[in-house]
């Protein structure tokens, strides 16, 4: 058998989450993530019929029952990952329809995957369903996100509409928008099934006051998009005190749509 080590999803997870925390997105335990993984990359390096362990989830989600997911654990630092991935990460495959997770490998002090799970599968549901190629689901606390929760308006539609003024390529890589919850108590079925909801007309999801959540095919897609939202942020903190006189016109974010062959989120622009 394959060392899992050296499987390809192994080394972008260890990769992703040590980028993740050299960005400064997931200081100390803060944000997770977890990646579907086919079954028969899994058999190459693990045999499934042997579970170390089996952890309850405390939702319900039959339409994962089988699938597996390599999964950051509870309380684990991103900084950690590159060093103990067999500590910090978990590979599970639920079963008895979500409500419980057959620990195949990882997590080898006793711990389990993220306070943040239900957020976690919950989202992956949604999104199958709107693309079955969405693979990844990733949370982390990028400043300049979270900073303008406090400064600007949370209407979805606000929001988004600044943070394409941003950037030229930002309506590009998320023609969809961003959508926006409240705030609300993290790591409860609660939130996770307010995430999913928003999970379904976006793969951005802001957590107001906390962080962002984003889904994609794979590792790279998905650190991209939260990359550009974050920096169109950035860019929306360092002028928002300062009088605007410039900014990117309706016209030519439309013009963007053109060039690029995407389609802005209905009733989004003038
Ligand atoms: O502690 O980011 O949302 C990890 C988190 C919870
Ligand atoms: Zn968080």
């Amino acid at each position: 058998m394959k060392n899992i080590l050296s499987a390809s999803f192994m080394i972008e997870m260890i990769r992703t989450a040590t980028n993740m925390y050299n960005r400064g997105w997931d200081e100390r335990n803060g944000g997770n993530l977890s990646m579907l993984l086919e079954e028969q990359e899994v058999r190459e390096t693990l045999n499934p019929e042997k579970p170390v362990r089996t952890i309850p989830t405390g939702f319900t989600a039959p339409e994962l029952e089988g699938k597996y997911f390599l999964v950051t654990g509870t309380g684990k630092y991103f900084k950690n990952v590159q060093y103990a991935p067999e500590v910090n990460l978990g590979i599970v495959r639920l079963k008895d329809r979500g409500r419980q997770a057959d620990l195949l490998w990882g997590y080898e002090d006793g711990g389990q995957f993220t306070s943040e799970f239900p957020a976690h599968m919950m989202s992956h549901a949604a999104r199958l369903q709107v693309n079955a190629e969405n693979r990844v689901i990733m949370h982390c606390h990028p400043a300049n996100l979270l900073a303008m929760t406090f400064v600007h308006d949370l209407d979805e539609k606000a929001f988004t509409r600044t943070l394409w003024q941003m950037c030229t390529e930002c309506i590009v890589v998320f023609p969809e928008g961003v959508n926006v919850l409240p705030w609300m108590l993290c790591g409860t079925n609660e939130i996770g099934e307010a995430t999913a909801e928003k999970m379904r007309t976006a793969r951005l999801v802001v957590w107001s006051h906390h962080g962002i959540y984003g889904a994609g095919k794979d590792l790279d897609e998905t650190f991209g998009l939260i990359e550009t939202a974050e920096k169109a942020a950035e860019i929306y903190m360092k002028i928002a005190h300062l009088p605007r006189i410039n900014t990117i016109t309706d016209a030519q974010l439309h013009l963007l749509e053109k060039r690029f062959g995407i389609r802005a989120r209905e009733g989004y622009l003038d």
